[in-house]
């Protein structure tokens, strides 16, 4: 059986000095039917083309930061910890996947980098905005859905789901502040934090907010997408 091969990018530890990916975005794309394949990070234009000209479809995973830079902002005081390699090798893949209109599934950071990647921005801090959101960076188990997002029923995430209000799980501090251009919004928290959006045109590009890799064992609205990004990369 002929398997869609689905790109996987990996975050680094120690210094920069390695690279690290959890293991469920692995598992979630094998169960979904997917070949997965960890993408290492270039600067080199041309070899990010080599890799992507044998990929089906793309997985952007969580990660640290987004340097503010890439938005046209200066860092506020409550910007977390970034990687500048990955950062720019992320944003070009982005890039050059969304012109090629590879299948690509964002999630957390990989929705942030899709976003800043096309032209949008990002709040840097959610908790600088005080009491009016909801705790985005949950204390409870990973896999635990903490709040509820609120799915666009004209969206091709809600086709995906079929449901309009699911819960789900929350890591992050950061969020879209603007979106952008190529991008419309998919589905928000109900104060209002952008938790999903995708492309307006031709070609699968989705981002969540959330971390359906930590519950698609369990959770069928979460497994859905990891089918749906495997499905669009056999096309
Ligand atoms: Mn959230």
């Amino acid at each position: 059986m002929k398997k869609p091969v689905i790109g996987i990018i990996p975050s680094q530890q120690n210094q920069f000095s390695e690279y690290k990916l959890k293991k469920v975005y692995v598992q979630a794309v094998q169960a979904a039917g997917g070949l997965p394949l960890l993408i290492p990070f270039s600067a080199d234009r041309e070899l990010i083309q080599l890799y992507l000209s044998r990929l089906d479809g793309l997985l952007l995973t969580g990660g640290l930061d987004l340097d503010p830079y890439l938005y046209g902002e200066e860092p506020e005081p409550g910007l977390g910890a970034i990687d500048p390699e990955r950062d720019h090798f992320e944003i070009l893949l982005a890039q050059l996947a969304y012109q090629q209109q590879v299948p690509t599934l964002g999630i957390c950071k990989g929705l942030q980098v899709l976003n800043v990647a096309a032209g949008g921005s990002l709040i840097q801090d959610l908790s600088s905005r005080g009491e009016k959101v909801y705790q985005h960076y949950q204390d409870a188990p990973r896999a635990y859905p903490t709040h509820q997002v609120t799915i666009n029923q004209s969206s091709n995430l809600y086709r995906i789901i079929q449901k309009e209000k699911i819960r789900v799980n929350s890591l992050h501090h950061q969020a879209i502040k603007e979106v952008a251009p190529n991008f419309r919004v998919a589905a928000k928290s109900g104060d209002g934090i952008i938790e999903a959006i995708e492309n307006k045109g031709p070609g699968f590009v989705l981002g969540i907010q959330w971390h359906p890799e930590e519950m698609w064992a369990e959770e069928r609205t979460a497994y859905q997408l990891f089918l749906a990004l495997v499905k669009e990369s056999k096309k």
